[in-house]
């Protein structure tokens, strides 16, 4: 299908559905210790992203993802000070928790160290400097490793991860989220995407059960990413003292996806995600 003057980008979302970008430059395409590596320019997106064959961001659709991975959490959270990423090596989850005033200390742990520096210095419309900012702290070392030695530490963690395979499959999982509830303060909460509710129910009812067993209370929320499988993308909340479905505070800052209102109507379940949750 690619020539050279016409080149593309296609992920297997499924074994029969595939979402193709057309490419211009190729920025660089390499095997780091963890994963393929490629950050390329699209015609239509900006920058793409890709991890393992994988989109994890372009450009024009990054913000719906991290906007609605970190806003339900942290304008949820009665006072979010500190702020735990496990992944999220481009930097665009850094960046919107950085927006928080409330936040003192935000700490990435990512493991795989050749994303953040090429990230930095390639996608920098995606990060804005949020891995300069004095109150970030950058970890390089497996996100269930570095969880499972905190203790009461955090208001919120936030799980940034890709698709449960390869390095990301230890951050799906009972284990995990039990460490993750160790690792936060009193009335502190958990978020995480949970992939795309159309093509993966599976992934999503998992993760909905093991938080379920581990948290007392747990959301499920959805918005729309163009580029991930389906565009529906599915995310859970979960915590010990209830899990606020609307926002505590206004934003004090300008968003692109999220408004207090889409807060709220995020928690709006169509029947089949209902009914994938209850079966
Ligand atoms: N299907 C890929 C889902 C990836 C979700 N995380 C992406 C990381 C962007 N910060």
């Amino acid at each position: 299908m690619s020539t050279e003057d016409d080149r593309w980008f296609t992920e297997a979302q499924t074994e029969g559905v595939c979402l193709g970008l057309r490419l211009g430059r190729e920025i660089l395409a390499r095997k780091t210790p963890y994963q393929d590596l490629l950050l390329a320019e699209t015609t239509e997106l900006g920058k793409l992203l890709a991890l393992d064959g994988r989109i994890m961001l372009t450009e024009r659709d990054e913000a719906f993802y991290h906007e609605m991975l970190v806003h339900p959490a942290l304008l949820g959270h009665i006072n979010p000070r500190r702020v735990l990423v496990i992944g999220g090596g481009d930097g665009g989850t850094l960046r919107e928790v950085l927006r928080h005033k409330e936040v003192e200390e935000a700490v990435l742990v990512e493991i795989d160290r050749e994303v953040v520096q090429e990230c930095r210095r390639f996608l920098g419309p995606v990060h804005r400097g949020s891995f300069d900012d004095p109150r970030a702290k950058i970890v390089f070392q497996p996100g269930q490793e570095f969880v499972s030695n905190a203790r009461s530490e955090y208001d919120v963690i936030i799980v940034d991860s890709s698709d449960p395979v390869g390095p990301n499959l230890p951050l799906f999982g009972e284990p995990f989220f039990r460490d993750c509830r160790e690792a936060l303060r009193e009335g502190g909460t958990f978020v995480c995407q949970c992939g795309s509710p159309f093509y993966y129910p599976e992934e999503l009812k998992e993760v909905h059960r093991d938080l379920g067993s581990v948290f007392g209370y747990v959301e499920v929320y959805l918005g729309f990413v163009p580029t991930y499988p389906s565009g529906l993308w599915s995310f859970c909340l979960a915590g010990d003292q209830g899990v606020p479905r609307v926002p505590l505070r206004e934003p004090l800052f300008s968003t692109k996806y999220y408004t207090p209102q889409v807060h709220r109507a995020a928690f709006a379940l169509p029947r089949f995600v209902e009914e994938l949750l209850s079966q």
